[in-house]
C-alpha cells in the first residue's frame, strides 16, 4: 500500500483533539487532515507526523465555529471544496471522523459526497452525543447521523455514552472526556494500522475495499470495539472482553452475534502465536453463529512490547434479510437468548437495524420521510 492511498480525515472541534491523540499515540504516522471553521482550535493542535489542518469556510465564518448551525457547517465546506479537494488528493479510501452535536459536521454528508464522486471510499465514525448533553444536542447529531450514515461507504455510530466506564463518572470531567477521546483513538488508530502494515495474513484496503463493494452502496452499518492486553494467556482475555464488550450491545441487542461479517484484525510484535489467533478466531466465530464470513487481519504494528490488540468490526450487511433470522437478545443475567422475529409485512430493501433507531420519523401522506427515498421505492443501487 502506498502512503497515500489511506487519510484520515477530523472534522470539527472534538474531533480535531481525537485526530492530535492518533497522531500521538500511533505507532507509525498516518496520513491526517483536519477540518474545522474555528481557527481557535486548529491553534491550539500541535505539530505532528502527517499531520496537517485547514481551516475552512473563513469566508462567511470568519474563523469562528458555526455555534451549533449545521446548515452553516455545510454552507461552509460547499464555499472551500475546491480547497478541501486540493488537501485530500486522492486516497483509496478515507477515514472520517466528526463528533455530532455541533454544527460542524453539518460539513460532512457534503465532504463524504465530495469524496464518493472523486471515487474515493469512505468509512465514517461519527459520534452520538452524551446523554447529558440535552434534547437539542441530540436531536441535532440525529439528524446528522442519518444523513451521513447515506453518504458513506461504511458508517460506524458510536455512543459517547457506550466510551465511558462506570468507574469514569465519578472522575472529574475533563479526565473523563479524555478517556473517551483515548478510547475512540485507540479502536481507530488500529484499525488504521491494520490497514496500512497488514503483516502475515493480510487485510490490507483491497481487501477492505472489496467487503465494502458486498453492499448496496450506501452506508454499511458497522459496531466495532477493541482491546489491549498483555500477559500469558492475553488472547483468551481479549475474546472474552470483546464477545462481552457493551459496545456490541446498543439496546441490549448482541450486533456481534447478528453481525453478518466480522473483522477481526489482530496486532502484536513477533512474540505472536498461532494458537492465539486460533483462540480469537475460534471464540468469535462460535459467537457469530449468523456470520458469512469472520475475516482474519493481521499486523505487526504492536502498540507496545509483549501487548496484542484485537480489533473487531462487525458488520450488518444490507442486502441481508435479518428479518429471518435470530436476533440474539441478551436476558437481564445476561446471557443470550435467540428470539425470532417476525417477518415483515412489507419486504424492504436494505433493512438496516440501528440506522433510524431513536428517532421521531417525519410521515407525511403515510410515507416515512426519514427513510432514504431508494428504499421506500424500492430502488436497489449499483455502484
Ligand atoms: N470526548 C469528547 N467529546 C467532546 C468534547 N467536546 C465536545 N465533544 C462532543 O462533540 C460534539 C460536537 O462538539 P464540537 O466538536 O465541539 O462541535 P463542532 O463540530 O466543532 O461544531 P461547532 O463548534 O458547533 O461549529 C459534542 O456535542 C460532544 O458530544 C471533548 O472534549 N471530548
Ligand atoms: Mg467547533
Amino acid at each position: 500500500m502506498k502512503v497515500e492511498d489511506l487519510l484520515f480525515i477530523a472534522v470539527g472541534g472534538a474531533a480535531a483533539t481525537i485526530a492530535r491523540q492518533i497522531a500521538e499515540d500511533a505507532p507509525a504516522p498516518m496520513r491526517t487532515l483536519i477540518l474545522d471553521t474555528d481557527d481557535a482550535v486548529l491553534q491550539t493542535l500541535t505539530p505532528a507526523a502527517g499531520l496537517s489542518a485547514t481551516i475552512f469556510g473563513a469566508k462567511r465564518l470568519a474563523g469562528r465555529g458555526t455555534g451549533g448551525d449545521r446548515s452553516l457547517g455545510s454552507g461552509a465546506l460547499r464555499d472551500d471544496a475546491a480547497l478541501v479537494l486540493s488537501q485530500i488528493g486522492t486516497p483509496r479510501l478515507a477515514i472520517v471522523l466528526t463528533c455530532c452535536g455541533g454544527g460542524t459536521s453539518g460539513a460532512v454528508p457534503c465532504l463524504l459526497e465530495m469524496l464518493r464522486n472523486q471515487g474515493v471510499a469512505t468509512m465514517t465514525f461519527a459520534t452520538e452525543p452524551f446523554a447529558f448533553e440535552g434534547a437539542d444536542r441530540r436531536q441535532c447529531a440525529t439528524v446528522m447521523l442519518n444523513a451521513i450514515a447515506s453518504a458513506s461507504d461504511a458508517f460506524a455510530r458510536v455512543p459517547l455514552d457506550s466510551l465511558l466506564s462506570e468507574a469514569q463518572l465519578s472522575r472529574p470531567a475533563d479526565e473523563a472526556f479524555r478517556a473517551v477521546a483515548q478510547r475512540l483513538a485507540a479502536g481507530i488508530t488500529l484499525f488504521g494500522s491494520l490497514l496500512a502494515h497488514p503483516a502475515f495474513i493480510a487485510f490490507d484496503i483491497e481487501r477492505f475495499l472489496r467487503l465494502l463493494s458486498g453492499s448496496s452502496g450506501s452506508g454499511l452499518p458497522c459496531t466495532f470495539a477493541d482491546i489491549t492486553c498483555s500477559g500469558a494467556d492475553r488472547a483468551e482475555v481479549a475474546l472474552q472482553a470483546l464477545l462481552s464488550s457493551p459496545r456490541f450491545r446498543p439496546e441490549g441487542v448482541d450486533r456481534l452475534a447478528n453481525a453478518t461479517q466480522v473483522l477481526v484484525g489482530v496486532l502484536a510484535g513477533d512474540d505472536l502465536r498461532l494458537c492465539e489467533l486460533g483462540t480469537l478466531m475460534e471464540g468469535v466465530r462460535e459467537h457469530c453463529r449468523e456470520a458469512r464470513e469472520v475475516l482474519l487481519g493481521t499486523s505487526r504494528l504492536a502498540p507496545a512490547e509483549g501487548a496484542l490488540s484485537v480489533v473487531v468490526i462487525a458488520f450488518s450487511l444490507p442486502g441481508a434479510d435479518i428479518a429471518e433470522k435470530p436476533e440474539v437478545l441478551l436476558s437481564e443475567g445476561g446471557k443470550k437468548a435467540s428470539k425470532r422475529k417476525t417477518a415483515r409485512s412489507t419486504p424492504q430493501l436494505g433493512v438496516v437495524k440501528d440506522r433510524f433507531n431513536d428517532v421521531e420519523h417525519t410521515i407525511y401522506h403515510g410515507q416515512d420521510l426519514d427513510e432514504p427515498t431508494y428504499r421506500r421505492r424500492g430502488i436497489r443501487l449499483n455502484r
